[in-house]
């Protein structure tokens, strides 16, 4: 347990706000959204600049008290959570929220650790440009957290991850060091690319506190449709088209299930569905562009006309306006929540060469069957770049703590069927917590191996988010 020596100087870094010790006031902090994990902490630090988050790291250092960096707090997969015997201070870059700079000439965006993802597209868009990087928890997840898990989202399909969007970093270093990497450079070969080792490694090399974006231009027309497909074959020959029509312009491609759609209509409000024909499945498809009267609209219609006309699609709705648009994302993004809602679920954010994802699905959905009698199948996400979330339900009446102690059963018996395509058992929620057990199997040998030699040589004292990512030395 941290002594009260090293908080009381860390409030004198800090300031009383910036530290929190009341088991009410750290509670938030202390579980994950998804309530798999509840830790111990005796303090979460909220610095309020990089100098007193890098002046607390030093001091937590000396200390030999480990610290676990955290955002928005809505990882999947318990990365922001501490562990349950309290040994481990949560720091929160909640209150480094500030814009440091948007310039629409450069095209880039610099900003602090915990601005959310939402007031970071609002900046950017304020400049005339677009941040291309949305995720259903933008509102409340935060960049710092976004970039240490390399989040991926909705508009993989086009822009690439968030690891794709960073010019520059600015990193706390395991013993307190500030690395100043905030450079705006297109092209920039200087030796080996430090900042890349930072995104993806979710906290465990140091802690992101600012960083550089990559701007995109602001799209000038978007054209959104809601298609019901008869099978996920169908969903992949639609893509296949929009691909061979206009591919820059795809900006989405989402599928969802029957079932997944039900749970969303049942569960949450507002929830209304454009299209009256029932189907399997469901694709939302986005297209873009920064070109003005690009015929977007036109070629959406020609296409669905054609699908609609030889079966690739059964029923379909193209978005009339920024209502409706809306309307039609809320159903694909409120896919988490109407889950949650539904009961216990065990999640699968895999990916495979977006090819293969039909058979993916097929093979998947079979494996599963046969493991649990009466368990629910909810694939969904994004189709186009290959990562599906490929989440299971607990059956109708079973009991849920009873269906969340097979997670490992079921992450095995999907895994293997990922394996088979050549696929990732992480695609874009991160290892966490939940995962390290994988590694070995997955990554082992001089793979795993030179991730262990990184995270020493970086870590040598193992005091940044222990546990996550990696499993733990024998
Ligand atoms: C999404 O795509 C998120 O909506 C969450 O990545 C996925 O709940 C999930 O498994
Ligand atoms: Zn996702």
């Amino acid at each position: 347990m941290p002594d009260a020596s090293l908080l009381n100087a860390i409030r004198a870094i800090v300031g009383d706000r910036g530290l929190l010790t009341a088991p009410s006031d750290t509670a938030a902090y202390v579980e994950d959204w998804r309530k798999l994990y509840r830790g111990q902490t005796a303090a979460v630090i909220r610095p309020g600049t990089t100098q007193e988050l890098a002046a607390v790291v030093k001091l937590c250092a000396e200390a030999g008290t480990p610290v676990v960096p955290q955002g928005g707090n809505t990882s999947m997969v318990g990365g922001g959570i501490p562990a349950e015997d309290g040994s481990e201070l949560v720091l929160s870059t909640s209150r480094m929220n500030r814009i440091r700079d948007v310039d629409p000439a450069d095209m880039t965006l610099t900003l602090e650790a915990g601005v959310t993802l939402k007031a970071a597209q609002i900046a950017a868009a304020e400049a005339g440009c677009l941040l291309p990087l949305s995720i259903s928890s933008e509102g409340t997840a935060q960049m710092g957290g976004i970039l240490a898990v390399n989040a991926g989202g909705n508009n993989t399909v086009r822009y690439g991850n968030a690891r794709d969007l960073v010019l520059g970093l600015e990193v706390v270093l395991p013993d307190g060091a500030i690395w100043n990497g905030l450079r705006r450079l297109r092209k920039d070969n200087t030796g080996y690319c430090l900042r890349q080792l930072f995104v993806g490694a979710e906290g465990t090399l140091g802690i992101i506190t600012a960083a550089v974006l990559k701007l995109a231009p602001q799209p000038k027309e978007i054209a959104v449709a809601l298609c019901g497909v008869p099978s996920v074959q169908a969903a992949l020959a639609l893509f296949t088209r929009f691909q061979g029509h206009d591919a820059a312009s795809i900006s989405a491609f989402e599928l969802m299930s029957g079932l997944g759609m039900s749970f969303v209509l049942r569960h949450i409000p507002g929830a209304t569905m454009p299209v009256e024909t029932p189907s399997p499945f469901y694709v939302l498809v986005e297209l873009a562009t920064p070109r003005p009267n690009a015929g977007l609209r036109a070629m959406l219609e020609e296409i669905l006309e054609a699908a609609l006309t030889d079966g690739t699609v059964l029923d379909a709705a193209i978005a009339e306006s920024d209502a409706q648009r809306a309307a039609i994302w809320k159903l694909r993004e409120e896919h988490s929540e109407a889950q949650k809602r539904e009961g216990a679920s065990v999640k699968n954010d895999v990916s495979v060469p977006v090819s293969k994802v039909p058979a993916f699905i097929a093979q998947a959905t079979a494996a599963c069957e046969a493991l649990i009698e009466g368990v629910r199948v909810v694939p969904f996400g994004h189709m186009g770049d290959g990562n599906i979330h490929f989440n299971l339900e607990q059956p109708v009446g079973s009991d849920a703590a009873w269906f969340l102690a097979q997670d490992h059963a079921i992450m095995d018996v999907v895994n293997e069927v990922v394996r088979a395509f050549d696929g990732s058992f992480s695609a874009e929620h991160g290892v966490g917590r939940l995962k390290p057990y994988m590694m070995p199997d997955w990554r082992g040998g001089v793979e795993l191996a030179l991730m262990q030699r990184i995270k020493s040589a970086i870590d040598p004292n193992g005091i940044m988010n222990p546990g996550k990512v990696l499993p733990a030395a024998e």
